[in-house]
């Protein structure tokens, strides 16, 4: 489906390093549609919540801490396969086993400073969506290109 969202997150380090226009101009420029975003520094609980899976794992509270240290961008984009192919230009989890060309691939370096967060499947995308985001925060529209993005 066309109307398929991802959640997709600028975590601190990939703000404090100026990152937030090149990470959204590859969304952008794949044919991806924004339709949620806003800047926000997260409390602990929100930070939780959101990496709840995680719970009990080694590296839980330096991940929830360093989330909640800083400022995040908070988007919601739109389009077909953008959760699986968002994790795709993503890269993987620990940047130096990321390939060249993806964001983590091309700018990280450490596991906890990997920039950016991706929803990994359609549960996740739902609840995360509905974690940062309420609905009147997420805006329906046409984008102007769909007909030349889409077939
Ligand atoms: O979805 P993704 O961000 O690629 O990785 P997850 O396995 O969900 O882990 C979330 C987050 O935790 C990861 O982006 C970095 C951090 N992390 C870590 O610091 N050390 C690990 N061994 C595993 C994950
Ligand atoms: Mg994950």
């Amino acid at each position: 489906s066309t109307k398929e969202r991802s959640f997709i997150a600028i975590k601190p380090d990939g703000v404090h390093r100026g990152m937030i226009s090149n990470i959204i101009s590859r969304f952008e420029q794949k044919g991806y549609k924004l339709v949620g975003i806003k800047v926000i520094v997260p409390g602990m609980d929100l930070a939780k919540a959101h990496y709840a899976e995680h719970e009990g794992k080694p590296f839980f509270n330096k991940l929830t801490s360093f989330l909640t240290s800083g400022p995040v961008v908070a988007m919601v984009w739109e389009g077909k396969e953008v959760i699986k192919y968002g994790r795709t230009m993503i890269g993987a989890t620990n940047p130096l086993a990321s390939a060249p060309g993806t964001i983590r691939g091309d700018f990280c370096v450490d596991m906890g400073r990997n920039m950016i967060h991706g929803s990994d499947g359609p549960e996740s995308a739902q609840r995360e969506i509905a974690l940062w985001f309420q609905p009147s925060e997420i805006a329906e529209y046409e984008s102007a290109t769909q007909s030349w993005v889409y077939e």
